[in-house]
């Protein structure tokens, strides 16, 4: 098992030791791994580029890291206990060796296709194994990959698909989800209408239904590995050549590919993981995440195989066939770690006690969260009933641009505070610092959330436009990482992220940018224009009010918003669906044009007597008529 930090006295030996001499503390760590070559240098960096190298010289390949090294001591070991959508499916389990064989296999199919090393290969799937087996392939032979949430639209997975260049793309047929079955491989026909790049797609069968299969580029994925060997030496790759894409929104346009190079990635994933939830040798381990999201990517793929613990991989949703799946599931498999999102968390409360009580959940040792902020009524409540005040819950924070956990207790170490990220990892510099960018120091102060110093996993850039890069983390605050976040430092020094700072709204632990929504919404054969802002939602954390001026203000209002909500699932994908959408007759502007969403946030918090100064606006009057028809309880 990996070194781990065993109290709080190593944590702050630890720590200090990380800052004091970073690339001595992180060749440490990366000596615990397999090296093709070893790297000539640990760290080479500026923020105002930026430019973070971490390792270079060094080769390596992630998978072997995985799989291969650990095939002498554990290549009996369950890597993932397989728990189907439906309870009455038999799932399965899946050891190390039959991960590497598959994995092997899988790598000869991507290169019979002609992929190579450095290309991009977009993987939109369900949560099956062989989603694992799609993206440890692409990185054995150095292809990046760019795994698309399967929730996403046709025209979103084209963006993707196009913006990242990708010339193969890995489905299935279908998927299950809840008691939906989803038309995945149709989705796909539809994108790669507009994504002529794309000469081949490999399709896996999970759900048996019909699919048009078009000849020459499609091809089924059973067949392909019944004749692939089951042999394949992995690709060496440097350490700072890229490991995968994975998009995400940001505050303006569209969503934006973060790049995540090799080496760093992997010691940063393992060390957060192993260190953060302290998995033994029997542990039994579940991240309820998706692999379209970063939690996927590290915390259920990488993280735990390259620390050679065993996982569950789940298909399903939390409420079906009923509420209590969760807790079944953990009590099937004897789940250990739980690492969930406080949105799923809510809703399960929502559902009442009658689905958590009747499981023992006596095999459950620590709790996580991720996503966002969770609530203290929320984290009470996972507490009392999930962890029956036994288990340590670590609040982890940290973003697709960070690759892994940057501030989180580490489990049964760190004393723990609801809704607190308490303290930052080992290697992490956190700084505070006003809108000046004056850094904030001492306790009990609040601010922005930037960090001062790489760590391992840091992203290098955004794919194909390394200036949206530079100006979006590394422009706002002079050789400062900025989060984006609101962040507070508490009288003793525990970091509570306050939420996002910029116009990204968080829905149920999913970052969507307004100004998407709104092009989106935009798009709609109804609309003029709109303006969308978050508020306070019970179980989504935060819920997307729409404020929308349409071609006809006399129109059936029902009817427009429905049509609004088909076009933003057709374009994004129905978790951009706004909860409220308000029709009006004007939006508050400036004299300059520019929207005031300060007075729409209030608005749509229910807040209406602390509009502020609206002297401002050009029309102050429209700022009556949407407070009538505001969609609150005022
Ligand atoms: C891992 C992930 C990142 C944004 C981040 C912040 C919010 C994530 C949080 C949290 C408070 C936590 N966030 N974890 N806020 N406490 N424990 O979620 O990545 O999808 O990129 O979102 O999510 O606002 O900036 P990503």
């Amino acid at each position: 098992m990996a070194y781990k930090i065993n109290n709080l006295q190593e944590y702050q030996t630890e720590y200090a030791a990380s800052v004091e001499n970073p690339e001595a503390f992180w060749a440490k760590q990366a000596d615990r791994f397999q090296w093709k070559k070893k790297w000539d240098s640990v760290l080479d960096w500026n923020f105002s580029e930026p430019d973070v190298k971490w390792f270079s010289g060094g080769q390596l390949n992630i998978s072997e890291n995985c799989l291969d090294r650990h095939l002498k001591d554990k290549g009996d070991k369950v890597a993932f206990f397989w728990e189907p959508n439906e309870p009455s499916e038999t799932g399965r389990a899946i050891t190390y060796k039959q991960l590497h064989t598959e994995v092997c296999r899988f790598s000869n199919v991507l290169k019979s296709l002609g992929a190579k090393k450095g290309e991009r290969i977009c993987i939109y799937m369900p949560m099956i194994p062989e989603v694992v087996v799609a993206v440890l392939a692409c990185a054995r032979i150095g292809a990046i990959h760019s795994v698309v949430f399967a929730g996403f639209s046709a025209s979103s997975l084209t963006d993707r698909i196009n913006d990242a260049k990708a010339d193969l793309v890995i489905t299935s047929d279908g998927s299950f989800r809840g008691n939906k079955t989803i038309a995945i491989k149709d989705i796909v026909d539809d994108a790669l209408e507009n994504s002529p790049g794309v000469k081949n797609v490999i399709v896996y069968k999970r759900t048996g239904q019909p699919v048009k299969m078009k000849s020459s580029r499609d091809l089924w994925w059973n067949e392909l590995v019944e004749k692939a060997s089951a042999e394949h030496k992995a690709e060496a790759v440097e350490s700072e050549d890229p490991l995968f894409i994975l998009y995400t929104s940001g505050s303006t346009g569209k969503p934006k590919g973060v790049v995540h190079t090799t080496a760093g990635y992997m010691v940063y994933s393992e060390y957060s993981f192993s260190n953060v939830f302290q998995c033994e040798k029997n542990s039994i381990y579940w991240s309820t995440a998706d692999i379209g999201w970063i939690t996927g990517h590290t915390y259920i793929v990488y993280g735990p195989l390259l620390a050679g613990v065993t996982s569950v991989l789940f298909e399903g949703i939390p409420t079906h066939p009923t509420p209590s799946r969760f807790w079944e599931v953990v009590d099937k498999y004897k789940v250990t770690h739980f690492y969930t999102a406080p949105t799923a968390i809510r809703s399960l409360m929502a559902c009442g006690l009658e689905h958590v009580t009747p499981y023992k959940l006596e095999s459950l040792k620590v709790l996580g969260s991720v996503g966002e902020p969770i609530n203290e009524e929320a984290w009470h409540w996972y507490d009392d009933y999930v962890g029956k005040n036994n288990c340590p819950i670590v609040d982890t924070w940290w973003q697709t641009e960070t690759g892994g956990i940057l501030i989180s207790p580490l489990a049964g170490i760190t004393k723990t505070k609801p809704s607190y990220a308490t303290l930052p990892l080992p290697g992490i510099q956190p700084v505070i610092v006003d809108s000046e960018g004056q850094e904030l120091e001492g306790n009990d102060v609040e601010g922005n959330l930037c960090i001062k110093f790489p760590w391992p996993s840091i992203l290098r850039t955004t794919y194909g436009d390394h200036e949206r890069c530079r100006q979006t983390y590394f422009s706002t605050y002079k050789n400062l990482y900025f989060t984006g976040d609101g962040c507070r430092r508490d009288e003793d020094g525990y970091y509570r992220i306050l939420g996002r700072v910029d116009d990204v709204i968080n829905v149920s632990g999913h970052r969507m940018g307004t100004a998407e929504v709104e092009n989106a919404i935009n798009e709609d054969e109804a609309v003029i224009e709109s303006a969308v802002v978050g508020y306070p939602h019970d179980i989504k954390g935060q819920g997307i009010y729409a404020f929308v001026i349409c071609e006809d203000f006399d129109q059936d209002h029902d009817k427009i918003r429905q049509s609004i909500l088909a076009t933003v699932t057709r374009i994004i994908g129905p978790i951009a669906k706004p909860d409220k959408v308000q029709i009006v007759r004007g939006l508050p502007k400036t004299r300059s044009g520019k929207i005031m969403r300060r007075i729409l946030r209030k608005i749509a918090e229910g807040d209406v007597f602390n509009l502020g100064d609206i002297s401002t606006l050009l029309d102050p009057g429209v700022v009556e008529e949407i407070k009538k028809g505001a969609l609150v309880t005022l």
